[in-house]
């Protein structure tokens, strides 16, 4: 390797280096979060050239040794000297730190400006990175290791002339990232999500590290984020055939939006700037949300769908079952607030407003049929609204006049410091029974729920606020809820679902995690909620009782003790056909009991969300996936 460093050279090497220091400070964190943005950046990159115009299709290899190469055909990263580095343009890509290239803080990114960077992030942060580019018929090759220079790039070869492209390969540090092997699950999500927003880019995953055989998957979407749409409403029922899709230009803002209703009572809008998810939303969504709110008023005033003496129906009525994507292009995006994933772009605004209300207002023009059923189902979401008002104060009043009552069938702890206190959400009365018998009633309170509690996601506020399992939890909980809601009144530290350990106990902790994600987030932001584990099986042998809580746990102890006529299996099929000693022992002890902590990734929610509706929606298979897949967001904890 040269070791004639020029001073151009050791600033270089030290802009690395500080990425080496600090990874956090470039790409967030060293976790599995941040092993993924790696590839991000550097598909990122081939997609500003599609969004150019100059490739169609990115290919994304994961190989059997961990690292990931990104190829794609555009006209290829620039191979000329840039005159101001004295070097190849492509080594100033990969080793020359670009000023705002920070990640997390999101958005820096512009299509059709600022390519290149956080390619030297990646470059710094790789064992080794290799890239080969082919343009004028040879191919160039440079290699670098943990952001040095191995050789100047040079020509490995010829290639047909017409033939352009990049190709990236690289393996991360395992000195850097605490994870080094890539989910293909989570590049899938996100490429998918590239391919929905550049419409006619294709994008291909391969999967080379399994030995019976490659996994590969193709996004290729000629509807764009209409698709998107479709894709988010496929385990919905949509009201009326056509995704409406409004695109134009506006001050130098391009603005694409596809939107359709579902029967359902909950919206489903995500934004994007520059192909970055927005999870905050910011100008362009307010934009966006003014034009329908404006638009289906006007609308419905004009048809006569809404007297003279009604009021005007709400946002949130006209909202009320949505799925929309909003996409914009913009030179110079500002983000905001605390985790910068607000655009504070005012421009935005008034662009997304004037496409939208023009075109939607065109479109309902031309298709009354379904600009008739969004107005009548808004028109009932507006006097289910009101009904739930009213529900809601006299349920309030009610808790004001005499304090707190709390429901009848909670057992309560006698501790009063919520720190000490837990309560456990229990499926059933008569495991309710059990747990009564076997908690310790200074700090463990039960609260039995019957049956299936309501599904959230399926019913209209009121509903919701009339339930009586649901209105149970509220109370007991404390803390109330929507913009009443405030922790400081929790009354347990921990919130326990404890449900049989079978697939509807599943699906019924599963109602129980929405209803909490959807009503009171900040519990599983802060910690408060867990899943109990009861066993699987009990194995009694000599008088001696093993408790397993999986396969793997019961073929261990027979490992142990010798499979033989002596052992004595039962497979728990539910919490009823313990006894309360066995109940306190293997689920209720704090000493013994094993207790799953729900998490919630902030930066991971818009995921969840997506999770949630896509899931809870009204089709069987769906649902089944989603049971199997929670452990996904519960992260096994040992207490
Ligand atoms: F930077 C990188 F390594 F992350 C990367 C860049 C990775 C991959 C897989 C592709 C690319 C990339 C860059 N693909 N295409 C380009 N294009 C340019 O860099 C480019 C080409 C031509 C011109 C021009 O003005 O002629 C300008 C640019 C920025």
């Amino acid at each position: 390797m040269n070791t004639d460093y020029t001073a151009d050279q050791i600033q270089i090497l030290e802009g690395l280096e500080a990425v080496r220091k600090r990874p956090g400070m470039y790409i967030g964190s060293t976790s599995s979060r941040g092993l993924h943005h790696l590839v991000y950046e550097i598909v990122d990159n081939a997609v500003d050239e599609a969004l150019g115009g100059y490739c169609d299709t990115i290919d994304v290899t994961i190989n059997p040794d961990n690292s990931v190469t990104v190829i794609d055909n555009g006209r290829g990263i620039p191979v000329g000297i840039n005159h101001k580095a004295g070097i190849p343009a492509v080594e100033v890509v990969f080793t020359i730190l670009h000023a705002g290239g920070k990640f997390g803080g999101g958005g820096y990114k512009v299509s059709g400006g600022l390519h290149g960077v956080g390619a030297s992030v990646v470059n710094a942060l790789s064992t080794w990175l290799e890239v080969e580019i082919s343009i004028d018929g040879k191919i160039h090759k440079q290699r670098y290791e943990r952001g040095h220079v191995c050789y100047p790039l040079k020509v490995i070869g010829t290639c047909d002339p017409d033939k352009t492209g990049s190709k990236v390969t690289f393996l991360p540090d395992p000195e850097i990232f605490e994870e080094t092997v890539f989910d293909y699950d989570i590049l899938k999500q996100r490429l998918r999500e590239m391919a929905f927003l550049t419409k006619d880019l294709k994008i291909i995953l391969r999967d080379l590290r399994h030995e019976e055989g490659v996994i590969e998957k193709t996004f290729h979407y000629e509807g764009g984020i209409r698709e998107f749409v479709t894709y988010l409403n496929k385990s919905k029922t949509p009201i009326y055939p056509d995704v409406l899709y409004f695109e134009g230009k506006k001050d130098n803002v391009y603005v694409e939006v596809a939107m359709q209703h579902n029967d359902s009572y909950t919206e489903s809008a995500y934004s994007f700037v520059n192909n970055i998810n927005t999870p905050e939303g910011g100008t362009h969504l307010a934009g966006f949300r003014n034009a329908i709110t404006k638009t289906f008023n006007d609308y419905a005033r004009s048809a006569k769908l809404l007297k003279d003496s009604e009021a005007n129906l709400s946002g949130d009525d006209i909202r009320e079952g949505l799925t929309a994507i909003v996409s914009i292009k913009i030179e110079d995006p500002q983000f905001e607030g605390q985790t910068k994933q607000k655009l504070g772009n005012s421009e935005a605004r008034g662009a997304v407003d004037s496409v939208v209300s023009e075109q939607l207002t065109y479109y309902l023009e031309q298709n009354p049929t379904v600009a008739k059923q969004i107005c009548e189902k808004s028109i009932l979401a507006q006097r289910a609204r009101e009904a739930a008002r009213k529900a809601r104060d006299l349920t309030r009043r009610k808790t004001a006049l005499d304090g707190m009552t709390l429901p009848g069938k909670l057992a309560d702890c006698s501790d009063k410091n919520p720190e000490n206190c837990e309560i456990f959400i229990v499926e059933g009365d008569s495991a309710g029974g059990s747990a009564k018998t076997a908690r310790s009633r200074a700090t463990q309170a039960i609260l039995p729920l019957r049956g299936k509690i309501l599904n959230v996601e399926k019913a209209r506020l009121d509903k919701i606020y009339g339930n009586a399992e649901i209105k149970a939890m509220i109370t007991a909980f404390g803390t109330g809820i929507h913009e009443d809601f405030d922790i400081t009144k929790l009354r347990y530290g921990k919130i326990i679902i404890m449900t049989d350990a079978d697939v509807d106990g599943a699906h019924i902790a599963t109602l129980m995690l929405t209803f909490l994600y959807r009503f009171m987030p900040e519990l599983i932001k802060k910690g408060h909620v867990y899943l109990a584990k009861p066993p699987l099986y009990k194995l009694e042998k000599n008088k001696k009782t093993w408790y397993a809580y999986s396969d793997e746990e019961l073929a261990a102890i027979l490992d142990e003790v010798g499979r033989d006529q002596n052992n004595k299996i039962q497979r728990y099929k539910g919490l009823g056909e313990m006894d309360a000693d066995q109940l306190w022992d293997t689920t209720m002890d704090p000493e013994k009991r094993i207790l799953l902590k729900v998490s919630m990734d902030e930066e991971a929610e818009s995921e969840i969300d997506l999770t949630f509706t896509t899931l809870m929606g009204d089709k069987v298979e769906p649902r089944r996936e989603f049971i199997e897949a929670n452990a996904q967001f519960v992260k096994n904890l040992d207490i």
